[in-house]
């Protein structure tokens, strides 16, 4: 893969020295990109990831030279799952902190295997400029030890540390507490995206309250996606921290608003508050003296709060700007009404109301050519009896318009006239940057002009940035190694009889992600014999995923990944559209006869920016949350809560495995209720002869 970087490069270099430029007749003079003053390439190189700089620094010994220039190292990554570099050992990095980093690293992103105590000594000691760092124990298995730990990075204004479900951080945060009272933003991010490992058990992993002592001065508060973060944990936040301007705690579903009273009354410069995906009670929020706040961006999508408290809310808020209050099913015609009539729309400039689609058109349409003129953002997606109709009427009033989103993937009765639309859009919104179009390709209709609608769109618009026309087709191919995952995805079935696969085979399975209600997943299920056969290629072309299955109890199924992978990434280099490749370890219901060792796997996964999974085809434990993980976000999508719960497995055990009756329980509560799934979607009871019981 590199060597190919080199030849792009190498090419350039070549067909540029070999270029030469002709004046007026006179001698022919040569330019390369060698005559490029060293502080052009330095500015050229700026644009590039780091991945792509230590693949340029090897053209020549001029370009390692500019490559390694410390101000093209400010802020770094070493996190490669996230498109970071991958440092091979702790030496590697020690060095580069001294050698590379140095005093002009600002920012740094480190993966758990190297957060020692001498990395942070290094780092404490060589870039006494570092002011934002990110600790990312999401994977960690167990910590490193640091009870000879002492110095850390002191300048520190900003600090995320993504946790893990298991790992207790605080032998390490005791150690760093003095280190970190100068911290201005926070960000604890926790695991809620990996629900197929969640854990019955909850642990307060991180000790907030004396996190919040060491930490007198923050404003920004953010709290990912924690699922032990609850109501005193915000009031903790809130106590002599009278700096505090934004508090986000999104995904945290133990949250309910129960202090959300207190933490007005105390935090008067509060003025984002963003609480999506949480547990807030109506009664709670109706507490708040609103009235009396300065807040001015509020997220409160996806909660169950009541019309009632919605109205009671908004019309009492002095100056809300941002808005987002999308997946409301209790956001209707009223509240807008109410709000408009009885509270102070004046300052609002940006309003998400994406799936919220009990807002009828005429409501939406009566409160836009009020209030349009003034909004620089607007997202009336994911609602499908909004289609180009209401848009073309208001888009005369959005004049001030920066951002546009529209559509949604459910597939509609009728059409959209996309050229008009466009015309609209060029026509009264010259302001615009982003414009995104969400809806069905099925249901857009273009003329043959519609060429001629994107120049208009283009010049009209000339500070347009992003288009995004998300025609995703609501399908996705799967390519699998294993026919017990596929049987039990697809068809929920297992078979102890093992009959080797002959090429591929194909199947097909019809989910459900968020707003997306016919996602076709084609699954082809391809034999281990086809990794030496001549049809590899063939088979990996056009998949969006790849499932690298090996088998936990057998080493050599796991040896041999290396070489799959290496095949899969010769074909798919050259692909416009790389796929989404994850690393699973099947059977994992044998773990008494495991003999990878999980850190190995880890690894292999990790060194190769790929997510890893284990999983059971037996008892379908991750099989079917994982594979619809890995859908949604090829579509670009979250798998909403009930999705979530939708892909829990129930698992099956054979007569004779124990059955706790209190697991069974739970599993029953689980169940996703009648009034969320249309019938087809149920998921059925076993059949007689087995046993449901919660092995997870
Ligand atoms: N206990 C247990 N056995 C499994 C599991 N998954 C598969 N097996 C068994 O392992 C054997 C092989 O399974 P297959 O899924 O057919 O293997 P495969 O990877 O498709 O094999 P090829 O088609 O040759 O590539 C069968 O006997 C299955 O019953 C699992 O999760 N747990
Ligand atoms: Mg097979």
């Amino acid at each position: 893969m590199d060597l190919g970087g080199v030849d792009v490069w190498g090419q350039i270099a070549l067909e540029t020295s070999q270029m030469y430029v002709s004046e007026g007749g006179a001698a022919k003079s040569r330019t390369t990109i060698e005559k490029l003053p060293d502080k052009v390439l330095l500015n050229v190189f700026c644009y590039l990831s780091h991945r792509e700089i230590c693949r340029v620094a090897r053209v020549c010994k001029r370009w390692r030279q500019i490559a390694y220039d410390t101000r093209l190292w400010k802020h770094v990554s070493l996190r490669p799952e996230v498109s970071g570099l991958h440092v091979s050992s702790l030496e590697n990095l020690l060095h580069l902190v001294s050698v590379r980093f140095g005093p002009s690293l600002r920012y740094i992103e480190l993966p758990i295997e190297l957060i020692t105590h001498t990395v942070l000594h290094e780092l404490a000691n060589k870039c006494p400029n570092l002011t934002h760092m990110l600790l990312d124990f999401s994977t960690a298995m167990q910590l490193h030890d640091f009870s000879e730990m002492q110095a850390f990075p002191t300048k520190l204004k900003y600090m995320c540390i993504c946790l893990s479900e298991v790992i207790f951080m605080e032998g390490f945060m005791r150690k760093i507490y003095n280190f970190i009272n100068g911290l201005e933003i926070l960000h604890l991010i926790g695991t809620y995206e990996k629900v197929e490992e969640e854990e019955e058990e909850i642990y307060e992993v991180i000790n907030v309250h004396k996190l919040k002592s060491a930490t007198p001065n923050l404003r920004v508060i953010n709290l990912y996606g924690i699922n032990f973060v609850d109501d005193s944990h915000i009031d903790a936040f809130s106590s002599n921290c009278i700096q505090l301007e934004c508090l986000a705690v999104n995904y945290c579903s133990k949250v309910t608003g129960s202090t959300m009273k207190t933490l007005f009354q105390r935090s008067r410069r509060l003025t984002c508050l963003l609480m999506q995906g949480t547990n807030l009670q109506s009664e709670y929020v109706m507490q708040v003296e609103w009235e009396k706040s300065s807040i001015q961006e509020l997220d409160i999508t996806a909660t169950d709060l009541s019309t009632e408290c919605l109205i009671d809310m908004l019309s009492r808020i002095p100056g809300l700007r941002f808005l987002s209050a999308g997946q409301l099913n209790n956001f209707n015609d009223n509240v807008l009404k109410a709000w408009t009539e009885l509270g102070n729309t004046r300052n609002l400039i940006a309003l998400d109301l994406d799936r919220s689609d009990n807002l009828s058109d005429d409501a939406l349409h009566k409160f836009l050519s009020r209030h349009g003129h003034q909004l620089y953002g607007l997202a009336l997606s994911g609602m499908p009896h909004i289609t180009d109709q209401l848009w073309q009427s208001v888009l005369p009033i959005l004049t001030n318009a920066k951002i546009l989103v529209m559509g949604t993937q459910e597939r509609l009765g009728v059409n959209i006239h996309v050229d008009q639309l466009m015309d609209g859009i060029a026509n009264s919104c010259p302001h615009l940057e982003r414009l995104e179009l969400r809806w069905d390709p099925e249901n857009l209709r273009f003329s043959d002009k519609s060429q001629k609608a994107i120049d208009i769109l283009r010049v009209k618009c000339i500070k347009m940035k992003c288009l995004s026309l998300r025609t995703i087709a609501n399908s996705s191919c799967i390519f699998v190694t294993s026919t017990s995952i596929v049987q039990k995805f697809c068809n929920n079935d297992f078979t102890r009889q093992y009959i080797p696969t002959a090429g591929i085979d194909f199947f097909l399975k019809n989910i459900s992600i968020g707003s997306y209600k016919n996602v076709n997943l084609h699954l082809w299920d391809v034999g281990g014999l086809a990794l030496h056969g001549n049809m590899l290629d063939k088979y990996v072309f056009g998949a969006h995923i790849i499932l690298l299955v090996y088998d936990v109890t057998n080493s050599s199924s796991f040896d041999i990944l290396d070489e799959w992978l290496s095949k899969i990434k010769s074909f798919i280099e050259a692909y416009d559209e790389i796929p989404l490749i994850a690393v699973v370890g099947n059977k994992c219901d044998m773990e008494h006869q495991r003999t990878v060792k999980r850190d190995r796997s880890h690894r292999f996964a990790a060194e190769n920016g790929y997510p890893y999974h284990d999983m059971s085809a037996r008892t379908g434990e991750a099989v079917s949350l994982c594979i619809a993980g890995l859908a949604a976000q090829v579509l670009g999508v979250r798998l909403t809560r009930t999705d979530q719960d939708f892909h829990k497995p129930i698992i099956i055990a054979e007569i004779g495995d124990t059955v706790d009756i209190n697991s069974i329980h739970k599993v029953v509560k689980r169940f996703p209720t009648k009034k969320q799934f249309p019938l087809a979607f149920h998921p059925r009871f076993p059949a007689s002869k087995s046993t449901v019981c919660a092995l997870q």
